[in-house]
């Protein structure tokens, strides 16, 4: 069949011109049957393998030519088990095809971190591959697997960005084709992470002797930069304080939502005294107005009184360097200024520390 075909074709190739066309004419009424034969050819094989490959392999290309952009996530309602996840992306195409696609799940996982476990599953609403469109979507989210979701929370506060994928199977229907063609919607986003929270800020504002009724001796101004694209409604967060490598206090931040952007929020705290006192005394500190630096890394997270181990964790894995004006707070409050060699120094020491009292 094939031979016939080709001679067909060969021989319509050749006609040209105006004596020729009484020849195809001849030609095409004597060999009807193979133009008849070359309709049903591609009326049976070729349209079924556009509709069934070549469309498919367009649409499949298309989505993979797009690019998702995560314009913001938000967590909220944070409990043990679950939590409300906003999310608004962009989805940007060339916008050549006209295609509905169907809503689906997808699976969010660290692109960087094996297996690929998802921390979330989301529920992505029906879309065009128009050119251009937002899609924000927020819905009530289940924590499947907390331990994914606290590696995804330790890499977001941890990195400077950090490589999420989601990825779902779904459906694309190209107008004007009455089917549905399954494709896999997979995009991997690059996202800024909150760098361990670097640059964050206390500014003291009480220190006392004695404990104030919550129990604590120190209460500040925090203001703690967010890096991220993530906004995350942690709640009250207690974290573990250390100064040269021992542990000095607990810090309290209660009602904490870190949005991106910079966020002020009043900061408490339980300290032993004597060993900041101890430091201040110390050089180079002494010499240097009393600028300490103390590490801070999480220890709690309580939201609604629930225990929130995945931010928990996540806060814990590593430590935070914060220096803080401590001399210059003692000295506000309590009118102390410690002199190079503590308080109860001798010799020089000590009347420089008698000369300042
Ligand atoms: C999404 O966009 C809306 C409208 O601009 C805004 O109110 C909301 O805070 C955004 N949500 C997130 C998670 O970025
Ligand atoms: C969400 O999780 C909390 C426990 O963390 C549970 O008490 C509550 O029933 C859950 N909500 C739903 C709708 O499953
Ligand atoms: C989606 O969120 C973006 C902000 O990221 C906002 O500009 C847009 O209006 C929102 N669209 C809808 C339909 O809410
Ligand atoms: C992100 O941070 C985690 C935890 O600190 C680290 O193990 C991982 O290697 C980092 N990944 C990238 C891609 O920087
Ligand atoms: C944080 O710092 C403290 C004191 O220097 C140290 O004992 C602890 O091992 C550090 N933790 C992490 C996770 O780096
Ligand atoms: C946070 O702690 C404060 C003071 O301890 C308490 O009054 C408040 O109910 C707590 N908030 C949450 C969300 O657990
Ligand atoms: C301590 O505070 C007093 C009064 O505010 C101020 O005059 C003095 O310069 C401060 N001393 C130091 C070392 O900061
Ligand atoms: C998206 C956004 O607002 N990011 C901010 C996170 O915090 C840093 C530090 O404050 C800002 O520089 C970013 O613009």
């Amino acid at each position: 069949m094939s031979d016939v075909d080709k001679s067909g074709v060969a021989q319509t190739e050749n006609v040209s011109g105006k004596p020729r066309r009484r020849g195809c004419l001849g030609h095409c009424a004597k060999f009807w049957w193979a133009y008849l034969i070359l309709v049903v050819v591609i009326v049976v094989v070729v349209v079924p393998v556009v509709l069934l490959v070549a469309v498919p392999k367009i649409a499949q290309q298309k989505l993979d030519d797009a690019e998702l952009i995560l314009d913001g996530i938000s967590v909220y309602n944070t409990q043990g088990q679950n939590m409300t996840m906003s999310i608004n992306s962009t989805i940007k195409t060339d916008g050549s095809v006209h295609a509905d696609i169907e809503g689906f799940v997808g699976d969010m996982y660290l692109e960087d971190h094996k297996p690929h476990t998802p921390f979330a599953r989301v529920n992505f609403p029906a879309t065009t591959a128009d050119a251009f469109q937002t899609v924000n979507v927020t819905q009530f989210l289940p924590i499947h697997d907390v331990e994914a979701l606290t590696i995804f929370n330790t890499w977001l506060l941890a990195n400077r960005t950090l490589r999420v994928t989601v990825q779902g199977d779904t459906n694309v229907r190209v107008r004007g084709i009455a089917r549905n063609y399954p494709v896999t919607f997979k995009k991997t986003v690059t996202t800024p992470g909150l760098r361990m929270l670097e640059g964050t800020v206390v500014n003291p504002e009480w220190i006392g002797i004695e404990s104030d009724e919550n129990g604590n001796n120190f209460r500040a101004t925090t203001i703690i930069p967010n890096h991220s694209r993530v906004s995350f409604e942690l709640g009250n967060t207690t974290f573990h304080n250390y100064l040269l490598g021992k542990e000095v206090g607990t810090v309290f931040i209660d009602g904490l939502t870190l949005r991106p952007g910079l966020n002020e929020y009043p900061m408490r705290a339980t300290i032993k005294n004597d060993a900041v006192i101890e430091v201040l005394g110390q050089k180079p500190y002494c010499e240097e107005g009393g600028v300490l630096p103390f590490q801070i890394r999480g220890k709690t997270v309580v939201n609604n009184g629930q225990a929130l181990p995945y931010f928990a964790d996540a806060l814990a894995s590593a430590n935070q360097t914060i220096d803080i004006p401590i001399g210059a707070a003692v000295n506000k409050s309590l009118g102390i200024v410690i002199p190079c060699g503590g308080l109860g120094g001798g010799g020089e020491k000590r009347k420089r520390s008698s000369l300042l009292f």
